[in-house]
């Protein structure tokens, strides 16, 4: 059985690879890992709120209910993370990235953003990267609410950087002007952390 499961595996590896879509020093999972650090927060859905704030001409706050009323997408992408697995074709359904930033005025120096997520957990992204039609914030994962470990209730998703810029968890961002380090990347790992070209750490 196991060994079954495993050349399933290796057969799906190839053609992934084959196809263009295994980036390079990845392999293929079929399961879903679970990676953070810190233990899963326990979410109120009636304390929960979302924030946009920094260079926004007016920060705005909104909680549950609200969030839940913006227009819902659905994407699919493939995962790549940087502990070297990938996983190919999920479903993520949420909100935009794009749908969100249309909440607020954005000042014009305005061209980076820090993803704030439970227990102060941060990422740091570019503006154009989170425009991109792909950035979501999710709910489901192929067709099922979102595990307590895999983010429940909201969490990020930028298919095409490294995993650990979509942040579980997450509550919210800020607007900045600069570039500034999210927590992975106070520790060694890359600014921007594109896949395709291996930027895993920071002299990468
Ligand atoms: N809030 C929060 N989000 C997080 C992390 C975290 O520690 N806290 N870890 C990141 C890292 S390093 C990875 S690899 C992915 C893993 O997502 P998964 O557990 O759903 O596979 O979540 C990312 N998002
Ligand atoms: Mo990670």
């Amino acid at each position: 059985m196991i060994f079954g499961e495993s050349s399933e595996r290796k057969k799906l590896e190839q053609q992934r690879r084959s196809e263009g879509r295994l980036p390079p020093g990845q392999s293929l999972t079929l399961k879903w890992p679970v990676l953070h650090e810190g233990n899963v927060p326990r979410v109120d859905l009636r304390t929960w709120d979302f924030r946009i704030e920094g260079l926004v001409e007016k920060p705005v706050r909104l909680t549950w209910e609200e969030f839940n009323r913006l227009p819902q997408s659905e994407i699919q992408c493939d995962m790549h993370c940087v502990t070297r697995w990938s996983r190919f074709d999920n479903r993520f359904e949420g909100v935009l990235f794009t749908d969100v930033i249309k909440l607020v005025t954005l000042k014009p120096e305005a061209h980076f953003a820090i993803i704030r997520g439970e227990h102060g957990y941060t990422a740091n992204l570019p503006l154009a990267d989170l425009m991109k039609p792909t950035t979501i914030f999710a709910f489901k994962h192929d067709g099922e609410e979102l595990s307590a470990e895999h983010g429940y209730p909201l969490r990020l998703i930028v298919p095409h950087l490294y995993l650990w810029k979509s942040v579980k968890w997450v509550r919210g961002f800020e607007l900045t002007a600069q570039d500034e380090l999210g927590f992975w990347e106070q520790n060694g790992y890359h600014i921007y952390g594109d896949p395709w070209k291996e930027q895993r750490f920071e002299t990468d």
